[in-house]
């Protein structure tokens, strides 16, 4: 992308309706707009980083074995009569009359719509397990919106349901879930400790949440700091095996980790003092197995090995991708600006032209512009008529990994400068070795 022709509109003040940092960044760096309170519009690079995020959590769920979707944003009322979720659900539920005076709303979560698509398709254990989910946007009218996209009103959110035949096949469902979700965290750069929790609202007793350790948490969280050394790192992961799901989950789950919600200070002080923690958490997403809550008001039966009809036991397990920006940004900056992780950054590579007109300089900004497109390295090249300070301010702000500055002086000796936007260090290189070196750096991203 050529900056002389996108459209980032930059704020150079601080917004002053912003009170978090991650909120402040992502008006500044002109990734949203809000439209009405906690409803925003998602601006050029504020979707290119929404759509990467969408696309890992895709990659890991369908490597899980789940099957992606998608269900409409406005639902029937009458679904939700049936589970009696309709007049509980209460303030936070959109509801809708269509011009035939048919009650709808505008889905906060999907239990009942996937039920009622599975009992009308599904009959026997032979097509079980089965999980299917989707990433849609979802409403919840919050009392307080608040944070820009961490705790909007309209939302963007993976959603997956599983279904299966008895309390084991869910449990492994369940999971299957904690590991596919501590893999999709990682791979986004970020820490997301799974803590016990309430269910809320879902139901259900068993839970767990995910929560990314921040000062402006909304949550209050306990935990063994021994659980911040654990990593999934590259180890291969078979989905299939019941017993390799359950040593992770045991992995991750033993370390005492809980919300003020299910916390429990006698095991709490039973933790060596030095690794008893309490800090804040965002909470980017949560699992839960509630058994045959759902299909048994909804009738979603299925016939078992036996020839008898059986309720399914069912689960859900949701992402918060919208929020996870915001959660990422909290956990990934300083004060210039963002410091994308690799992983998802909307541009890779920045190019600094630090003489826009100068023909050489020119020459050599195009040269790397369309080396670095053609490796797929996604880069954004500064080719305004701006001073370098301004330059390198916006490549801060819009927190580009590495940039790379192009000036007359340097391309004297034949080199450019590759910085690192993380820990700021730059390295004089040949154009061609600074593109090689990009490459390394991304391949295994
Ligand atoms: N049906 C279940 C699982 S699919 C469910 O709705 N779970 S949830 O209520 O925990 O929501 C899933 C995730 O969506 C949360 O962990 C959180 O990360 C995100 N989320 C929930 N409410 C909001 C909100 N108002 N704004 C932004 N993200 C939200």
């Amino acid at each position: 992308m050529r900056m002389s022709r996108y459209f980032l509109p930059i704020l150079k003040e601080t917004p002053s309706e912003a009170q978090i940092v991650s909120h402040r960044l992502m008006l500044r760096a002109g990734m949203i707009r809000q439209s009405s309170a906690g409803i925003y519009s998602w601006l050029p690079m504020g979707f290119k980083v929404l759509r990467r995020l969408e696309n890992i959590v895709h990659e890991e769920q369908i490597r899980a074995g789940h099957h992606p979707m998608l269900m409409p944003t406005l639902q029937s009322a009458d679904l939700w009569r049936e589970s009696g979720r309709y007049e509980d659900y209460g303030d936070e539920m959109l509801r809708i009359t269509d011009r035939h005076g048919r009650d709808m709303l505008y889905g906060p979560t999907n239990e009942e719509l996937i039920t009622d698509i599975f009992r009308n398709n599904v009959q026997s254990y032979k097509d079980l397990p089965l999980t299917l989910y989707h990433i849609q946007w979802k409403f919840r009218d919050e009392r307080r919106p608040r944070f820009g996209v961490m705790r909007g009103r309209e939302f963007f959110m993976k959603d997956g349901y599983n279904f299966d035949i008895d309390k084991d096949a869910a449990l492994h469902a369940y999971n299957r879930h904690l590991v596919s979700y501590l893999r999709t965290y990682e791979r986004m750069g970020l820490k997301a400790i799974p803590m016990r929790a309430d269910s809320g609202p879902i139901g259900g007793d068993d839970t767990h949440e995910f929560l990314v350790l921040a000062d402006t948490g909304e949550s209050e969280v306990f935990y063994d700091s021994a659980i911040l050394d654990l990593e999934m790192g590259d180890r291969e992961v078979d989905y299939d095996s019941v017993e390799q799901c359950a040593a992770i989950k045991e992995e991750w789950t033993t370390p005492y980790a809980r919300t003020d919600e299910t916390h429990d200070a006698t095991l709490f002080d039973a933790i060596p003092e030095e690794r008893r923690k309490i800090s804040r958490g965002i909470e980017v997403g949560q699992i839960f197995y509630f058994g045959t809550k759902y299909s048994d008001a909804m009738n979603a039966k299925v016939v078992n090995e036996d020839g008898k009809l059986v309720p399914v036991h069912m689960g859900s397990h949701g992402i918060g991708v919208s929020r996870l920006i915001g959660a990422i940004i909290e956990a990934s900056h300083d004060d210039k600006g963002i410091i994308w992780p690799e992983a998802v950054t909307p541009f890779r590579v920045g190019i600094v032209n630090l003489k826009q007109g100068d023909a050489e300089a020119d020459a050599a900004c195009e040269n790397l512009y369309q080396n670095l497109t053609a490796l797929g390295l996604d880069p954004i090249y500064d080719d305004r008529k701006e001073r370098a300070g301004a330059k390198f301010a916006t490549m801060d702000l819009i927190g580009v990994p590495w940039r790379i500055t192009v000036g007359p002086r340097g391309l004297k000796n034949g080199v450019v400068e590759l910085t690192s936007r993380k820990t700021g260090e730059s390295v004089e290189m040949t154009p061609a070795d600074a593109i090689a070196r990009c490459a390394e750096i991304y391949a295994g991203v």
